[in-house]
């Protein structure tokens, strides 16, 4: 069975558990916790399987592992049947690459360096390389991506057009870190508004 490293209610590995439940396919890989806090991510056996340091990371069945969300998402997508979350066609297939490098590069990620630089983080023993002024600039980063997205979002249902797609899923996981973290502006982005409660609602069990 394949092999899941990830901590349950962090962001990336969130990303794709939504992935999997989109393919129906949550029971059909096997989770292994991994204790980011406690520094697990960094011991030697850890770094020889992920040299990331980073959850999620997948190990398939012949021992390959594939680290990052966007690498795991597209395998998942090929191996689990359902609707394609990374397009069938040129087109949709770039679009949807080009939407979730935006979205991850603009949101996910500079949330996550706003968390790691600007705040306490993960605690002293893991934030040791921190610079605050990057984790600042990164937050206005992560205001000018959801204006972005609500002005892209005022004429389509989704982030690449009509069809949801893994860039959707990037967008909403940071969607949702960059309101834990109180990073989103003030004015109402009434698109982004309606996309997110039609992509919550999905989730919805
Ligand atoms: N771009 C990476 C990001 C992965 C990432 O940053 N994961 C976080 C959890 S949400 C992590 O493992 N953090 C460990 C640390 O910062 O030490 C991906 O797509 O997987």
């Amino acid at each position: 069975m394949i092999r899941i490293y990830d901590a349950e209610n962090f962001p990336n590995p969130r990303r794709v558990r939504l992935a999997l439940k989109e393919k129906n396919a949550l029971d059909q890989v096997e989770f292994v916790p991994v204790d980011i806090k406690g520094g697990e991510l960094r011991t030697p056996a850890m770094r020889a399987l992920n040299p990331d340091t980073t959850v999620p990371f997948m190990q398939l069945e012949d021992g390959t592992v594939i680290s990052r969300c966007t690498p795991i998402i597209e395998y998942i997508d090929l191996a689990f049947d359902g609707p394609s979350l990374t397009g069938t066609t040129s087109r949709e297939r770039a679009l949807i690459s080009m939407m979730n490098l935006r979205t991850e590069a603009g949101l996910v990620d500079a949330a996550a360096d706003y968390f790691h630089h600007a705040t306490a983080g993960l605690g002293p023993d893991l934030e040791t390389d921190q610079v605050p002024a990057w984790g600042e600039r990164q937050k206005r980063r992560v205001a000018d991506t959801v204006r972005y997205l609500d002005r892209t979002l005022a004429t389509q249902a989704y982030l690449a057009g009509g069809d949801f797609s893994m860039a959707d899923i990037t967008a909403y996981i940071g969607l949702n870190l960059a309101t834990a973290l109180g990073l989103l502006p003030e004015e109402d982005l009434e698109h982004l508004r309606r996309w997110k409660a039609s992509v919550a609602a999905r989730y919805e069990d």
